[in-house]
């Protein structure tokens, strides 16, 4: 294990809820800092490229909308592990299989409106974090 960095955003379904908090309390209590954090609306054109590997998915164009049906805060989530770790926070991708105590299982409202995105791979996070933040943003 290493000290690792991965990127989190808190999705409209849950801004729109004001579970901004309660989220940012999940991940601090699992041991996660959170090193960058800002509230933007993404623009079409941001959510389509950061969802571009699911382009050729049934439920793209929807997760388009949906994720710019709002505000959104995306983060810097640091720690030991951190992309499997916020993981494991935030659940499996369907609610009704997420694991009790999770982020999803407790607050998502679908498989589409699920409360927040985290990182699949240490690769990953490192593209998605440059997608949403300059180097002088993240202050560990
Ligand atoms: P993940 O967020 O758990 O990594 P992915 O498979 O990468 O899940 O899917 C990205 C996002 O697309 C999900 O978080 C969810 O918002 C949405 N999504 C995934 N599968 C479905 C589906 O079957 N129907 C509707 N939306 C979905
Ligand atoms: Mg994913």
């Amino acid at each position: 294990m290493a000290v690792e960095q991965t990127l989190s955003i808190i999705k409209p379904d849950a801004t729109r809820r004001n579970l901004t908090g309660k989220i940012n309390a999940r991940l601090e209590d699992a041991g996660l800092r959170i090193v960058a954090q800002k509230r933007l609306h993404l623009t079409r054109g941001q959510a389509e490229q950061f969802y571009e590997v699911h382009k050729e998915r049934p439920f793209y164009n929807d997760l388009v909308e949906f994720m710019m049906s709002g505000p959104v805060v995306v983060q810097v989530l640091e720690g030991e592990d951190a992309v499997a770790l916020n993981r494991k926070v935030m659940g499996e991708t369907n609610p009704a299989n997420a694991a009790e105590g999770t982020i999803r299982k407790d607050f998502a409202e679908s498989i589409e409106a699920n409360s927040v995105h985290g990182s699949d791979s240490a690769e990953n996070a490192a593209k998605e974090i440059q997608f949403f933040f300059s180097r002088t943003e993240i202050v560990g």
